[in-house]
């Protein structure tokens, strides 16, 4: 058994879930944050079968996409002490990240 961890943004979170569950896949959504942008997105869990792995990150492939986002960072303006102002810069957010965890056990209730 294995837990695909996959952290996607959320515009491909609905569509993801639909394909992995059409696919007979089971998934878990949660509401998460990145870190560095403090935004929202989503991390799935999927729990699945050793040689089901290919299929279902080929579907995390296939529907997740890359996206340029602007954040804007306070700079300090030149020759000026304690005056700041915003600087945006463009950061590509990846289609998905994902973990593959190795399960030792598993139990159902
Ligand atoms: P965030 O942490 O909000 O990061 C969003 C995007 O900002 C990242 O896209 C990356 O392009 C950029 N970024 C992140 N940290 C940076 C830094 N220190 N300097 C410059 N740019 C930086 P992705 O790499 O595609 O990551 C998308 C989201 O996936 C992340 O959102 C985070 O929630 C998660 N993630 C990525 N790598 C991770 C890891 N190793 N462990 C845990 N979560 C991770």
């Amino acid at each position: 058994m294995k837990l695909v961890i996959a952290i996607v943004q959320d515009e491909d979170a609905h569509d993801l879930i639909e394909v992995l569950t059409d696919n007979g896949h089971r998934v878990t959504k949660l509401a998460t944050t990145g870190g560095f942008l403090k935004s929202g997105n989503t991390t799935l869990m999927i729990g699945t079968e050793k040689d089901k792995i290919d299929q279902v990150t080929a579907i995390i492939e296939q529907v997740c996409k890359t996206r340029k986002q602007v954040i804007t960072t306070p700079s300090s303006a030149a020759g000026t002490s304690g005056v700041y102002v915003p600087y945006p810069v463009e950061v590509k957010v990846g289609g998905a990240t994902v973990f593959i965890v190795d399960v030792d056990k598993f139990f159902k209730f």
